[in-house]
């Protein structure tokens, strides 16, 4: 534990335990049970979701504006059957049962043929620290966690949720950026997630202290946490989003290839960065202005030399179909001489923190000494939202939020013995709600980057938003596109941003990406052009590096990495409509984009650890190279008939293959069935001229959705969703059609790969395609 969170005594002191029920109450929607020494509330919130509370105290603690989740009563009521012995109380749902041992109050979950899970071994507190010990299964594998190193199950690991600038990140780091206190335990059959709705310093402990118990921790008097039944990963997610919330569909730009370095320093570069882009035609939709865009280093303002005319720049590159992103860190530069309005007025309306004696923090980060927004309060993110205009009025088009953790304590910036954190008793959020950081550390990033959605949805109202952020907590997905920060560029970097970023998307964040080549040292011209490779699996598609690192640009590693570059991004472009559905199924749904296998084949013992092969949605699986020198390698197919993408072999699942892998090919496959609309090629992300449908051969359904890709005139009926059911026998092939939605799709081809392609009509409406089997030679 960092030493600088805990009030935790040096000699722990014993645990206390819960004492026998002592009376209970059974409502609607709760069951208030009363012991000597504590009260619980369970919550019957949908027939797969309960909230459990637990507290020695009288009161449970009162609900907060910026609270994660929605309060009980926004569910609707569901029926619920009791029965009340007088050993146990049974709860028992359409979906699953509740048994509470009134001697102890353990909770224990079962499904509908009794199968147990989320199994309480005990529940136990002492001075500032409440805990939960809950059974491991033999079979459970733990998921989520938000963002995490190492391995894709977590069992046997302690994870810490506090929010750190973890630079230099490796397999050993515990606490990152993103703290996600959420996960989810997998078994053949059975399957439930666990929010712990805490935003205090909390750990998990899944088995590494007795493998076959885990826990969970938070630093509170108050345990408070949602369990949610699946029993697949789908299910859970969705469920889980359902409290959380899901990503707003992005602007479609957002999907394309960006490019960022610390940093573009000068208009010119930025120019001639664009024009490389065009004369090389190599695609590309964004470029991110890191922080030397700035005046010395205050937020929200531009260098006057170097950035002179930021307005004509922004247009200028519109022109040539690109968006800007500027950086936003949170620290306002201390430098009260009058002449930055930021702080001016930031000082006059109270917005920055200030220490328990009532004088204002200060910090040392890029700016030198500068003060930070507290963002817990509604008038500071509007104050803050309005000092965005300097960036919108010049035509910014998306905010990319650093250094939120927040950062201040561990890099030497200003003077390199200072290094002060945000003390965890400055009082933060407004009078009404006054709390410590203590409470809303790890909601830092959350505040932050809402703020920077609040920014962009005044200021540009007609456009979706796109905001970047490195920390924020469960819930992040709401307002922002997450990346893992400062990685590195070395092979074990490719390697772990799978698993990584899977795990992300297991814990409810669809639209995340890492730096590819990574962002510190120096990359292989190998080991760049691989990871571009797997870059067109992230769902944020960006490449960036360190201020001494050579740029990350698709050209710098010479001519032959130039052209997998382009292969690469070019074939990210074709498959943007695929992505774009996959992003509105996300925003609908709260799937995962980027996937692991064991989110689609929950029930294949094969793939519970596996991370090298990962899925882009329901129909796509990569195999990329992850090791320097490789030219092929093993591939798991899971059972069911795939296919080559690049060679349209059929394959037999169920079973490991060999797959070739020059430099120039990363290993795909498509599954039977699948169905993956294609664009033309274009420089920039566009509504399609026309779509070509691929379809697999095999038995299979899939929507595309599609619309303007900027406005929100979708929210009121101008999209159009379009479902493709392809049934295969062995006369012939049938692809059924329908439509829905009032936005006009643009000319499609359909194709049956290997049999043949016919032209839809423009209605697509209730159509039906047949084909026949290609002859035999
Ligand atoms: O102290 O803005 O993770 O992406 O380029 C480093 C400079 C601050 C850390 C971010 C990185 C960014 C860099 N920032």
């Amino acid at each position: 534990m960092p030493e600088f969170v805990g009030q935790m005594p040096k000699t722990p002191l014993p645990w206390t335990t819960v004492q026998p029920v002592q009376r209970l109450e059974i409502n609607p929607q709760q069951i208030q049970i009363w012991s000597e020494n504590c009260q619980m509330r369970l919550s019957i919130l949908a027939d797969n979701l309960i909230r459990v509370r637990l507290t020695p105290n009288h009161q449970f603690r009162p609900r907060r504006s910026w609270a994660i989740t929605p309060e009980d009563t926004d569910f609707e009521l569901v029926k619920y059957t009791v029965n009340d012995t007088p050993e146990f109380l049974e709860v028992t749902t359409a979906q699953m049962q509740i048994k509470l041992e009134k001697s102890s109050l353990k909770l224990s979950c079962f499904d509908s043929v009794n199968r147990p899970f989320a199994e309480d071994l005990g529940c136990c507190w002492r001075a500032s620290e409440i805990a939960a010990w809950k059974k491991i299964e033999p079979d459970e594998e733990f998921y989520g966690f938000g963002e995490r190193t190492g391995l894709l199950s977590k069992r046997g690991q302690r994870l810490t949720n506090w929010t750190t600038d973890s630079l230099d990140y490796d397999t050993l780091t515990d606490a990152m950026y993103q703290s996600i206190p959420f996960f989810m335990a997998l078994r053949p059959q059975v399957g439930y997630g666990i929010l712990l709705n805490d935003s205090h310093w909390s750990q998990f402990d899944m088995g590494a202290a007795q493998p076959e118990t885990w826990q969970m921790l938070a630093q509170n008097d108050e345990l408070d946490y949602y369990v949610i039944y699946g029993p697949a990963p789908a299910q859970i997610l969705a469920t889980y989003s359902q409290i959380t919330g899901r990503m707003p569909l992005p602007p479609r730009w957002a999907l394309g290839y960006q490019q960022c370095r610390w940093s573009y320093r000068s208009e010119s570069e930025v120019r001639e960065l664009a024009a490389q882009f065009r004369q090389r035609q190599i695609p590309c939709d964004v470029i991110h202005l890191d922080i030397d865009y700035m005046d010395g280093f205050r937020v929200f303002t531009w260098h006057p030399e170097r950035f002179a005319n930021p307005t004509q720049l922004i247009a200028d590159l519109a022109q040539q179909g690109f968006k800007v992103v500027t950086i936003v860190d949170p620290g306002v530069k201390y430098q009260p001489d009058g002449h930055y309005s930021v702080l001016e007025s930031g000082l006059e309306q109270d917005c920055f923190v200030r220490h328990a004696d009532g004088s204002i923090f200060h910090g040392y980060v890029w700016p030198d000494r500068a003060v930070f927004p507290d963002f817990m309060r509604p008038q500071v993110r509007h104050w803050w939202a309005e000092q965005h205009r300097a960036l919108t009025d010049a035509g910014v088009a998306g905010i990319w939020n650093d250094m939120n953790e927040p950062a201040l304590n561990d890099r030497p910036f200003g003077d390199p013995g200072v290094k002060i954190p945000l003390p965890l008793d400055a009082p933060q959020g407004d009078a009404a709600e006054q709390t410590t950081h203590r409470e809303t550390h790890n909601l830092y990033g959350l505040m932050m980057a809402s703020a920077a959605a609040e920014a962009l949805a005044q200021q540009r109202p007609s456009q979706r938003s796109f905001v970047l952020t490195r920390s924020g907590t469960a819930g992040i997905q709401r307002w922002s596109a997450v990346w893992t920060g400062d990685n590195q560029s070395r092979w074990e970097h490719l390697e772990l941003s799978l698993p990584m970023l899977c795990n992300l998307g297991l814990s409810g964040i669809a639209f995340v990406g890492a730096d590819i080549g990574g962002f510190a040292g120096e990359a292989s011209p190998e080991l760049f052009a691989r990871w571009m490779q797997v870059g067109i699996l992230y769902p944020m598609m960006r490449a960036h590096s360190t201020i001494t690192s050579r740029p990350h640009e698709p050209w710098v590693y010479g001519e032959r990495v130039e052209q997998i570059c382009r292969k690469y991004i070019e074939l990210r472009y074709r498959l943007l409509p695929y992505l774009y559905s996959l992003f509105w199924q996300a925003s609908v749904t709260g799937a995962p984009i980027l996937r692991p296998l064991l989110y689609e084949f929950p029930q294949d013992p094969q793939v519970k650890h596996l991370a090298d092969q990962v899925m882009l949605g329901s129909a796509l699986m990569a195999a990329p190279v992850l090791r320097p020198g490789v030219t092929c390698r093993s591939v798991y197919l899971p059972a069911g008939d795939w296919f080559d993408w690049w060679t349209g072999e059929q394959i037999t699942g169920g079973r490991h293959i060999l797959a070739e892998a020059p430099l120039e090919q990363m290993p795909l496959y498509v599954k039977a069935g699948a169905v993956i609309p294609m664009a033309p090629v274009t420089q920039q992300s566009q509504i399609p001229a026309q779509l070509q449908i691929k379809i697999w051969p095999g038995t299979g359904e899939w929507t595309l959705y599609e619309d303007d890709g900027d406005s929100f005139d979708y929210q009121t009926g101008s999209f159009a969703t379009t479902t493709f059911q392809v049934e295969l026998t062995a006369e012939q092939a049938i692809v059924q059609i329908s439509r829905s939605g009032s936005w006009q799709p643009c000319p499609t081809r359909v194709e049956l790969v290997g049999w043949g392609e016919q032209a839809l009509e423009p209605d697509r409406d209730n159509h039906e395609l047949r084909f026949s089997p290609p002859v035999q030679n």
